[in-house]
């Protein structure tokens, strides 16, 4: 059973003006998709691999064959990040967190302004392509940039939300102004996903 390319929740024009149509048109249909396509590429020469989900391939990479690791690493991790990133996001999303996540957000950060801060200090921070994951690690909610299309899983995290911050989600808006686009995304957050997101992953 091959992977597939998830449908866009919502239409292409639904998250502006944060995010314009085009960038998630191309961002969604072509990045994505091409994750997904290669990904597929890669596991039909070991078929063997072919009933794992992508958080088993990912969270024991070293259990992928070396001919491919690298492939599912790059595509099964864009495949993944960007399968979580498009449900987090909403039209006329945003605004504070409520229930769970944010009583977990209050633990561990002090307060929702502090966990903000954090996160997309690691967002903005990430050198080069990457993401600023907020995920769980033995439990508890922690932030942390991540290179290229790594995901927690990868070193045994469980994601809540993240934000992608290559510059194909951002720049036929922001051109190289990363901190503008991170600032703006958090009005885009479904906070009932994320919040059903952690209440399973705890
Ligand atoms: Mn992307």
């Amino acid at each position: 059973m091959a992977f597939e390319l998830p449908p866009l929740p919502y239409g292409f024009d639904a998250l502006e003006p944060i995010i314009d149509a085009q960038t998630m048109q191309i961002h969604h249909d072509r990045h994505h998709g091409t994750y997904v396509n290669n990904l597929n590429a890669a596991i039909e020469k070991h078929p063997e691999l072919g009933g794992k989900s992508i958080e088993e391939l990912l969270g024991n990479l070293d259990a992928v064959p070396e001919d491919i690791r690298t492939t599912v690493r790059n595509n099964g991790g864009g495949h993944l990040n960007h399968a979580i990133f498009w449900t987090i996001m909403k039209p006329n999303g945003g605004g504070e967190p409520s229930g769970a996540i944010a009583q977990a957000i209050d633990s561990a950060f002090g307060s929702f302004a502090a966990f903000k801060e954090a996160l997309s200090a690691a967002a903005v921070g990430q050198f080069g392509s990457g993401w600023g994951w907020a995920y769980l690690e033995n439990g508890r909610l922690v932030v942390k940039g991540f290179p290229n299309q790594d995901n927690p899983v990868m070193v045994g995290g469980k994601p809540i939300f993240g934000v992608d911050v290559w510059e194909h989600a951002y720049y036929l808006k922001y051109q190289n102004r990363r901190a503008d686009y991170v600032a703006a995304w958090w009005g885009t957050l479904d906070w009932a996903e994320i919040n059903r997101r952690y209440e399973a992953a705890r």
